[in-house]
């Protein structure tokens, strides 16, 4: 669709209500008008279609299996057991393929079915939650590392998230109105936007907390970035780092995947009014009339950082500090039990592309059992990590062992089983629900890394803890530009492999081979995990291997010239 429709259909959509109500009533289609497909984004649903079914489809002379994702707003991905297990419901009742964790710490249901889209969406609201601005051109459900090793330090943090999230809603009553009957704000359209205006941003608008020394949201992708700095286990303020993202086109240099640059420190209190600043800046600065070259990466590439900072400051009414010094170890998730502070324990499992469904294994149902023997626990949660996982948090110590042998009964203790590359790949839905995906992901993530491990064990790396990532597309959902493998999707069967990127989310990857297929992929591998082997430091990761030895350039992120 081009740009310019995309910034007509916001303007003229009377807050995001469009033509939604007649869309969804319309028995004769299981889809929605063309504007609306667009709108329902805010909403936080994607109007979809099977595309394993489209051939077949199209043979019949059927239209296509539309159905919808629906994702929600899960600021941290923080949810309670009564909460998941309404969600766990949801999945059972109105959708496909279970239940999906994120890369950002939201639950999306796949295969929702037009007619049943309104209840969906009230049975969430049920469980107290939405879908508000989970898609679409507005701030997204923002991310905060789920470290559970330091919950003083996170309930802070995620707090401050929360608030942030709230303050940068849109403010429309649409979702209300369009969901759950509430009564029409007189002639709809009045509703002032003070953050968005009535064109909303740009593009797409991520926001990520990170927790040193764990850097599990990626913090450098995001187009706005905290890095939390913490002193005597209080948070005494962020550094701030803009114009992060993963997207790309391929073939086309105007696109491309880009770090955050640290702009400065911020005490906490001021963190929502900088946060606005930076948002309103990229709503007038960004570019309207090209959407590929729309979100803040670009802005900043175009306008300058030093332009850029100045207008926050501006907008803000205050200067920021100097950067203050943090060091991230790792950019994936910890697995097994942690303790906390307080004596309780924390379980952080392996949930592969995060796809909860009762299919190999039993998954879902075990998470359903784990659910319900810590429903009356104070203060347990069901964590979602930015890595697809899932932290069973504030586990009391005596439930441990029952904690325990639900997962191992259910095959949910791949943390003592499986090899560290498998606990930490990542992979994007792509195929059959991602009508961008190039190439599969998610589906082909177990295949694959059957491969990958063979080879490692080869050259005596089973245990060697290589970050892969996979994605359908150049878009990099997984962010698999910070993979120290990855390979994004081309065409079916044939992908780019990019190598090099480093294990703490400060370096990105290089593109290494070009389309090519699982075979040549595994070539291509074979001689450096040899070289690797023989020739790597001790503890030195394969990403910074190739790096040391040139075989790849090296992408930093150069933080003495940002900070
Ligand atoms: Fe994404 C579009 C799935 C995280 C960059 N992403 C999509 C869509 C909605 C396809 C579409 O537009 O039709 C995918 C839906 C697939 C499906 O069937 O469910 C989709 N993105 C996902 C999820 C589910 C991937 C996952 O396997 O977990 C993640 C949902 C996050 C959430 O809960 O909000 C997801 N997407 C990301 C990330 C990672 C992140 O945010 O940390 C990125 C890279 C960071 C960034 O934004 O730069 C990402 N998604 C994109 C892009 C490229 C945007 C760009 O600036 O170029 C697109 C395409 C677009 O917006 O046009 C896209
Ligand atoms: Fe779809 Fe591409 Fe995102 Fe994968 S990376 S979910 S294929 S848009």
């Amino acid at each position: 669709m081009a740009s310019h429709s995309v910034e007509d259909i916001k303007r003229t959509s009377r807050g995001l209500r469009g033509t939604l109500r007649a869309s969804l009533a319309d028995p004769v289609t299981g889809a929605l008008a063309e504007a609306d497909q667009t709108l329902i984004k805010y909403h936080g649903s994607y109007q979809q279609d099977d595309r394993d079914l489209r051939e077949e489809r199209r043979r019949q002379k059927l239209e296509p299996a539309y159905q919808f994702m629906v994702r929600t707003r899960t600021p941290g991905g923080v949810l309670t057991p009564a909460q998941w297990l309404r969600l766990d419901g949801i999945a059972t009742a109105y959708a496909e393929r279970g239940l999906r964790i994120t890369t950002r710490q939201a639950i999306q249901f796949h295969g929702v079915v037009k007619r049943e889209l309104k209840t969906t969406m009230q049975a969430l609201h049920a469980a107290l939650l939405d879908t508000i601005a989970a898609c679409g051109d507005v701030v997204r459900n923002v991310a905060v590392g789920a470290n559970p090793h330091l919950s003083g330090v996170h309930a802070e943090v995620h707090a401050l998230a929360a608030a942030l999230s709230a303050h940068l809603l849109p403010r429309t009553r649409a979702w209300y109105e369009l969901w759950l009957d509430e009564a029409l704000v007189a002639g709809g359209e009045d509703t002032p936007e003070p953050v968005y205006g009535q064109a909303y941003l740009p593009r797409k608008f991520k926001i990520g907390f990170a927790i040193p020394p764990v850097n599990d949201v990626d913090v450098f992708a995001q187009d706005l970035g905290f890095i939390a700095i913490v002193e005597a286990g209080r948070v005494v303020g962020y550094d701030v780092a803009v114009g992060g993202g993963m997207g790309a086109t391929h073939g086309d240099p105007e696109t491309f995947p880009r770090l955050g640059d640290v702009l400065g420190f911020v005490a906490p209190e001021r963190a929502i009014a900088l946060a606005e600043a930076v948002v309103t800046t990229q709503r007038d600065w960004g570019n309207r009339a090209v959407r590929k070259r729309a979100r803040l990466k670009y802005t900043i590439e175009d306008r300058g950082l030093a332009a850029f900072r100045a207008e926050v400051e501006r907008r803000a009414g205050f200067a920021l500090e100097p950067a203050r010094p943090f060091a991230f170890a790792h950019n994936g998730d910890r697995f097994g039990w942690a303790e906390g502070e307080d004596g309780r324990v924390h379980l952080t499992l392996r949930i592969p592309a995060g796809r909860v469904w009762d299919r190999e294994q039993p998954h879902q149902t075990g998470l359903r059992e784990i659910a319900r023997a810590l429903l009356d626990v104070d203060g347990a949660q069901f964590r979602l990590t930015p890595n697809q996982n899932l932290v069973l948090a504030n586990v009391p110590a005596a439930l441990r062992t029952r904690v325990d042998m639900l997962a191992a009964a259910h095959g949910l203790d791949l943390h003592a089983r499986a090899t560290p590359a498998r606990l930490d790949a990542l992979a994007c839905v792509a195929l059959p629900t991602c009508g961008l995906a190039m190439a599969e992901a998610e589906r082909h993530l177990p295949a694959f890394l059957d491969r990958f491990e063979a080879l490692l064990e080869r050259h005596g790396l089973r245990q060697a803890p290589i970050h892969l990532r996979i994605s359908g597309c150049p878009n990099g959902c997984s962010r698999p530009y910070l993979g120290e493998v990855a390979l994004v999707g081309k065409a079916p069967g044939r992908y780019n492999l990019m190598l090099g990127a480093d294990h703490r989310g400060q370096r990105l990857n290089t593109l290494y081979r070009e389309n090519v297929d699982e075979a040549a992929i595994l070539a291509a591998l074979d001689p450096l995990l040899a070289r690797y082997a023989a020739e790597c430091s001790e503890g030195e990761r394969f990403g910074d291997f190739l790096v040391r030895t040139g075989i790849v350039a090296d992408r930093s992120l150069r933080l003495e010239l940002v900070a």
